[in-house]
């Protein structure tokens, strides 16, 4: 771990405040209005993790799993019901361990629908890989949207790293292909590449993304390939539908699920993971450049329930 402890449990306990008040807090008080285990109060916790985002199917999967261990420990103390649930997904959110290995010569292909905060990520991202010591280029591949290169431009002035870009209007091909030119000749260690976020159709979206591929492939062959899909945690359920639609065109490696402090609904990290079967390697908890941080299972139970 690159960061200590305790600095990453407070930053998660931070990010993840508004779930906590709303997940540990609801349950609590279901504990104090029971006094024993009942089909009643499992109930209202069901409501509760579903009001939570955790998704139906793995709410369903908590609420047996406590039926289980409550009969096989001969539990009676509601309170003892929170440490079930925070191993049940301790378990589910099985750790992604060397994310943050040194790898040099490494392709990270950033993509996402619209507004989901891959630009913004990209420029954490940049800022937290430049300052473990690598050399990082970012390339500007979203030329669609007016102003996008702008706003990489300021993130990668925060992140005090190089930009390759092209004016707004030319193909994304182009510039991914001029970054990559940079990035062997530079011999950087990361190239990190935005996308657009538009989404015209699933055809338009994987000739995209082949396109990029292909190129990267081609001309970089040495690299190792990462793609790492955004998903915005503000819009629930909606995410893991994208998610499922972007597995469908290309294969993801990690998920960056960002917001977190945006929204009392952090619980969708379960599904998206579960459902998904797909990491989540980062969340965004913040808009500064500080705000990403490697996803860790512990330190995320404990910011929502303690
Ligand atoms: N609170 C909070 N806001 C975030 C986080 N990540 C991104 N944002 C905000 O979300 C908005 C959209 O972020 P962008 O990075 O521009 O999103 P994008 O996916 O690049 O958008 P397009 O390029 O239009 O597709 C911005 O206002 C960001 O500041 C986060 O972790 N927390
Ligand atoms: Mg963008």
């Amino acid at each position: 771990m690159a960061e200590n402890k305790i600095g990453i449990f407070k930053k998660f306990k931070i990010g993840l405040e508004k779930t906590k008040k709303n997940l540990n807090t609801q349950i609590e008080k279901v504990f104090s209005s029971y006094k024993k285990i009942d089909d009643d109060m499992l109930e209202e916790i069901e409501e509760i993790l579903i009001g939570a985002d955790i998704g139906v199917n793995t709410t369903i999967e908590i609420i047996e799993y406590v039926k289980e261990e409550v009969k096989k420990n001969k539990i009676s103390d509601p309170n003892e019901i929170k440490n079930i649930i925070k191993q049940y997904m301790l378990d589910a959110l099985s750790e992604e361990e060397d994310i943050e290995n040194k790898a040099n010569q490494k392709v990270i292909l950033i993509i996402g629908v619209n507004g989901v905060g891959k630009t913004t990520s990209i420029g954490k991202l940049a800022y937290r890989l430049k300052n473990e010591g690598q050399s990082v280029i970012v390339a500007a591949g979203d030329t669609f949207r007016a102003a996008a290169v702008e706003q990489l431009a300021e993130w990668c002035s925060r992140a005090k790293v190089d930009l390759i870009s092209n004016i707004e209007g030319s193909d994304p091909a182009s510039v991914i292909y001029d970054s990559v030119q940079a990035a062997k000749a530079r011999k950087s260690d990361i190239l990190i590449c935005d996308t657009a976020g538009r989404l015209h159709n699933k055809k338009n979206l994987m000739n995209e993304l082949n396109k990029i591929s292909r190129i990267i492939e081609r001309e970089y062959s040495e690299a190792k390939k990462e793609v790492l899909l955004v998903i915005d945690a503000t819009t629930g359920q909606n995410g893991i539908i994208q998610a499922k639609m972007f597995k469908e065109v290309c294969q993801i490696d990690g998920i960056i699920l960002t917001k977190l402090d945006g929204t009392a609904k952090g619980g969708i990290v379960i599904p998206v993971q579960k459902e998904l079967g797909v990491p989540v390697k980062y969340i965004g908890i913040g808009e500064k450049v500080d705000d990403l941080q490697v996803f860790n299972a512990e330190a995320f139970v404990d910011a929502i329930f303690s």
